[in-house]
């Protein structure tokens, strides 16, 4: 498989930097529970022009399209077959497509993008297998288009502060981190009115067992470890435990409603996914999996150093040294010290408009500022690749006992000289 074969990059898009584009036009694919948040952020910011909105429902593309009306954007509207959204991407007036579709959708439509000569932002996760992954990769290098995935979590405030200081060495080597995705979505899951089109969530949780959303929680700590950009993953293992709701839950509504007698019978994920990761320069990483448990929200978000420890959940987050948390007024001096320069530009204007308290909005506004700057974006394709490959190989570990699985390197070799990633730490 290639995953065993590392061969060669064609081309190296990290620290990739296309032209600068002037006024950055956007096509939208997916309008159902991320995509009219984003064109709502993207109606916002200078220097952006929406030219399309796509989705496979005519009222979901309406209800985006009445969230533009008092603006300038004047987009054309795709709808009605599965493959309206090519009609809008074979366009040679877009120059960015936004994918917020059904994961099976994330790589087919990236894909077909970049070779229609578009960059690409698609949602998490990017590719659900490990081929996938290497489409991308390969996509990316020999098109020369952008691919980021759009892990919004790596744009929250203490994500990014606690990046800033581990840049400036405030915890000292890093030795371990962890991240999660923890997030009770039983109810959402089993919604058949307002929850996910067709049921999609549903099924893969029905169908796959693993850590199926592993990248809000790593996204974070792969940039604090510099993955991919100075170290590397190097082999992972996955445990789940068994499922102790969704099965009962499906069998409880087909008592009522027949659309569920399938599910009746299908052997869920379990509640837990636990996967441990190992780096090249030895460190470790821990990230868990959990959507059907009643427990309160938590990405974890743990970095454990030399000097320093921190701990973002139970939020607020907190800091440690010399094994005592800081003091609320320590706190606020590390605050002032570490917040960075793109939180000190556009924190208040995000926390305002929202998006999972702000980062969205931070989120977007850098990808656009990074395509008229001709800089080159936070997220590139190997983080895309890598980040979302987690879950197939999170899935081979736990059908094998939890036997420890190779991660492959998707930069082949370039991360040794990769450099960190910019993020607007020190300038935005
Ligand atoms: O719940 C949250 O908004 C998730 N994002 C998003 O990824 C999705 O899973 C959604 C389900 O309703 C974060 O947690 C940042």
């Amino acid at each position: 498989s290639k995953s065993l074969n590392p061969g060669i990059s064609s081309f190296n898009m990290s620290g990739f930097a296309a032209p600068k584009i002037d006024e950055v036009r956007i096509g939208f694919i997916g309008l159902g529970m991320r995509g009219p948040g984003a064109v709502k952020r993207m109606s916002l910011i200078e220097g952006v022009s929406i030219k399309g909105l796509c989705d496979l429902r005519e009222k979901s593309v309406l209800k985006s399209k009445e969230l533009l009306k008092d603006t300038k954007h004047e987009p054309d509207l795709y709808y009605g077959s599965a493959y309206a959204w090519k009609e809008m991407v074979d366009r040679d007036d877009i120059d960015l497509i936004y994918i917020a579709t059904p994961w099976d959708w994330h790589t087919p439509m990236a894909v077909y993008a970049m070779e229609a000569g578009k960059h690409v932002a698609v949602e998490v996760p990017a590719a659900k297998t490990i081929d996938e992954a290497w489409e991308l990769v390969e996509t990316s290098e020999r098109t020369q288009k952008h691919c980021m995935m759009l892990e919004n979590c790596c744009y929250d405030f203490f994500e990014l502060l606690t990046l800033n200081m581990a840049r400036q060495n405030y915890f000292g080597d890093i030795i371990h981190g962890e991240g999660a995705y923890i997030h009770n979505l039983l109810d959402l899951n089993f919604d058949k009115e307002n929850g996910y089109q067709n049921m999609w969530r549903l099924e893969e949780n029905a169908t796959r067992n693993g850590n199926l959303y592993p990248t809000h929680g790593l996204g974070p700590v792969c940039q604090i470890m510099n993955i991919n950009r100075g170290d590397q993953m190097d082999y992972l293992n996955s445990l789940s435990s068994a499922d102790f709701d969704m099965q009962q839950r499906a069998k409880n509504r087909a008592k009522t409603d027949p659309f569920f007698s399938d599910y009746a019978n299908k052997n869920f994920r379990g509640n837990m996914n636990t996967t441990l990761i190992k780096t090249k320069k030895g460190r470790s990483i821990m990230v868990q999996h959990d959507v059907s448990s009643p427990r309160p929200y938590s990405r974890i978000h743990i970095i454990s150093g030399t000097k320093a420890f921190a701990q973002k959940w139970p939020t607020p987050g907190k800091i440690a040294v010399n094994d005592i948390w800081l003091t609320d007024k320590e706190m606020s001096g590390v605050e002032d010290k570490y917040t960075p320069e793109i939180v000190k530009k556009v924190g208040k204007l995000a926390k305002k408009i929202g998006g999972h308290g702000g980062m969205d909005f931070i989120m977007d506004w850098r990808l656009i500022d990074c395509l008229r700057n001709g800089l080159p974006l936070d997220q590139d394709v190997y983080d895309a690749a890598l980040w979302s490959a987690i879950a197939p190989l999170s899935e081979y570990s736990v059908a094998n006992r939890s036997n420890s699985v190779d991660v492959p390197d998707f930069t082949r070799g370039n991360w040794k000289t990769n450099d960190p990633v910019d993020i607007g730490l020190k300038g935005a």
